[in-house]
């Protein structure tokens, strides 16, 4: 028995593109992308590096909510969702708010939905996504469910999905995987094994020796990824999507990645779990500084392409947190009416209620 695991384990290797130094290291998969698109994808890594930055000045503030940092893992967020068409649905986890940015989802919008504003998860109608999941790998199930609509549909498009290395350890990360698998449903399933569940690493969490392993119980494909080089997560995904819409099944894909923040902004310590040492040594394969070396050898990228790009961001930030503050002060009312599209009867009552409080 022993032997078939070890044989199974020592199949997964991590799949590269681009390494430390910026350099190409497998010609063979490198991605046909056009110099607009590569710049693009730097574009919007820089760019979401500072919107995690202003996020954490703004939660210290007290200016936003509930804010998990992002920091370090742009490239495994970015490059799988640029892999996607507008048509995809999106069911990302509490960390992934920059994938719904890129999917067209307005910032004001994202920090009302940090600050527990209900306008926040009202959606514009071609944001084809779910609002970030609190619970931990529910989001794998309810891929699982939209992929199959997808495909009941005819509809050339997927359902993509995202966790963490602790959502790998729940459930409903096997039944989402499963359930897809056995009905060739169009599901792309990352988990961004950051290392990390909170406090708990990621050796303490399993006995698999890779996380992408967990897709042959389910009869998938599986992958495991260096999740801090953009374009190897972009091939992936993009290979992925494709074999998901030749009717071929979903694909597991995990990103070897890092948050070089802590868990979330609400009391986590990572000094207390994390030592100086593993975070220099991830700090050494940033997806933006490797990403930047390959462009500057290209000559695709600048100081003052990147200096352009930092300050649309911050302008950007401010003009959406004006525009978030300037959203009503939600009501017992809007709360109550949000919820369904028909009110049961008790909430009726209820509303009624509410209307007589808040028309004083
Ligand atoms: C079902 C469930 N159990 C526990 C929690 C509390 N919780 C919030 S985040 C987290 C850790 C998740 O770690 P991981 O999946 O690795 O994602 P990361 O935060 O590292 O991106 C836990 C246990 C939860 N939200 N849902
Ligand atoms: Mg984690």
């Amino acid at each position: 028995m022993k032997h078939v695991l070890e044989s199974v384990e020592n199949q997964f290797e991590t799949f590269q593109i681009l390494n430390e130094d910026g350099k190409i290291v497998n010609k063979a998969d490198m991605p046909e992308l056009s110099d607009e698109e590569l710049k693009e994808l730097m574009r919007r890594m820089v760019y979401t590096r500072v919107l995690d930055q202003r996020s954490i000045a703004l939660n210290r503030q007290g200016r936003l909510g509930f804010y998990a940092p992002t920091a370090g893992q742009e490239a495994s967020q970015l490059g799988s969702h640029f892999a996607l068409e507008k048509e995809d649905f999106l069911l990302p986890g509490y960390r992934d708010v920059p994938q719904l940015i890129w999917q067209g989802l307005p910032l004001h919008q994202a920090f009302l939905w940090s600050r527990g504003h209900f306008a926040g998860g009202q959606f514009p109608e071609d944001v084809r996504a779910l609002f970030p999941q609190i619970i931990i790998g529910a989001q794998y199930v309810q891929a699982a469910g939209v992929a199959l609509g997808i495909k009941k549909r005819g509809k050339q498009a997927v359902a993509v999905t995202w966790t963490g290395d602790g959502g790998t350890s729940q459930g409903d990360f096997y039944e989402g995987m499963n359930f897809a698998g056995a009905y060739k449903a169009p599901a792309i399933f990352i988990a961004q094994n950051n290392g990390f569940a909170i406090s708990v690493p990621r050796e303490k969490q399993t006995s698999a020796k890779t996380l992408a392993q967990k897709a042959i119980a389910a009869g998938i494909e599986g992958i495991q990824v260096d999740g801090m080089d953009v374009l190897a997560v972009y091939a992936a995904t993009k290979h992925a999507r494709e074999r998901a819409i030749n009717g071929e099944g979903p694909t597991l894909i995990e990103t070897l990645t890092y948050r070089y923040g802590p868990h979330t902004m609400s009391g986590d310590d990572p000094t207390r779990y994390r030592s100086d040492e593993l975070n220099s040594e991830w700090e050494k394969k940033d997806p933006l500084i490797r990403f930047r070396k390959f462009l500057e050898g290209k000559k695709l990228w600048s100081e003052e392409e990147e200096t352009k790009v930092i300050e649309e961001a911050k302008n950007d930030i401010k003009e959406a947190i004006k525009k978030a503050d300037q959203a009503p002060k939600q009501k017992v009312t809007d709360l109550i009416g949000f919820m369904y599209e028909e009110l049961p009867v008790n909430l009726q009552a209820q509303m009624e209620e509410y209307q007589a409080k808040e028309s004083k």
